[in-house]
């Protein structure tokens, strides 16, 4: 991205990090196409940031719907410099025993089906101006197992591996790829996990500093605002309270 104002499509966009990141972008001067499910709270936020944002009420789930709205942006929004591919979530905490399998389905759609039907159509373009930038959220969960992150962290273990894959495809066509991989942030994202459960979710972030959504906002940010010449395959960021465990052992009885 140069300096010039770019137009960033971001999925997500109603809360969390994808909120964060419109409200970054807007502020930098670029154009954003917000989506989500949740049209109100993407049209609060377009009667609060003005008409650089566009907002589009977009179940990324619906593959005919994600390819009706990227072709048919209107002007000043149709050209996709940069997309955001950060609507997800995490259902559940429960091991893979007992956890629920239409939960599975529904991270399995969202965050691999949703994100690869989003990337399926934005590229051709990029492909052919010979310029743009795929940013894809992972998590650290794709890398590092957690009891219970079963399906979630396989999600994300896709979305790593998809994006160094789209770099081996897209070598040679100047299109960027980058993986941002959080740690725990406070967004809705427990809150969602644990149902709307809101003690629950609290817990989570209890007496510890969290990362924020505009912590990632500034990361994406700062990997689409670097030279063209430079690409940024993968970003972990956690909170400098949260760090790795011992491994366990289940230990015979006496
Ligand atoms: P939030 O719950 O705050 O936001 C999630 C966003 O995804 C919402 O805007 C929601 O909008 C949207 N969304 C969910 N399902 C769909 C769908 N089917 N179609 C379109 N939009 C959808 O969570 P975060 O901001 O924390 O999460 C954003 C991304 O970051 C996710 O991919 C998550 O897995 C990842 N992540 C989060 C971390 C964290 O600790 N918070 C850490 C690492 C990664 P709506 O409901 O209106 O559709
Ligand atoms: C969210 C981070 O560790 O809660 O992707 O799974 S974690």
């Amino acid at each position: 991205m140069t300096d010039q104002p770019s137009t960033v499509f971001v999925t997500g966009a109603s809360a969390g990090f994808g909120e964060a990141t419109a409200r970054r972008f807007v502020a930098a001067g670029h154009r954003v196409v917000a989506t989500a499910r949740r049209r109100e709270r993407l049209d609060r936020l377009a009667e609060e940031l003005g008409d650089q944002l566009l907002p589009v009420e977009l179940d990324v789930r619906d593959r005919d719907a994600v390819e009706r709205v990227v072709a048919g942006l209107p002007e000043g929004f149709e050209r996709i410099d940069v997309l955001v591919n950060n609507a997800g979530l995490a259902l559940g905490l429960s091991p893979a025993q007992e956890a629920d399998l239409d939960d599975w389905e529904q991270m399995l759609d969202t965050n691999c089906k949703g994100l690869v039907a989003c990337t399926r159509a934005v590229l051709p373009a990029m492909v052919e101006r010979g310029r743009g930038h795929v940013v894809n959220l992972g998590s650290i969960a794709g890398t590092y197992p957690y009891p219970g992150g079963n399906v979630y962290g396989g999600t994300k273990a896709f979305v790593h591996q998809f994006s160094l894959n789209l770099r081996a495809d897209l070598h040679g066509t100047g299109v960027r790829v980058t993986c941002i991989e959080p740690g725990m942030a406070d967004t809705e994202f427990s809150l969602v996990r644990f149902e709307g459960d809101h003690d629950k979710a609290e817990r989570v972030y209890a007496d510890m500093q969290p990362l924020t959504g505009d912590d990632i906002a500034e990361s994406i940010h700062w990997v689409v605002s670097q030279p063209d010449h430079v690409n940024v395959n993968t970003l972990e960021l956690m909170p400098t309270a949260q760090a790795f465990g011992a491994f366990r052992v289940a230990r015979e009885r006496d």
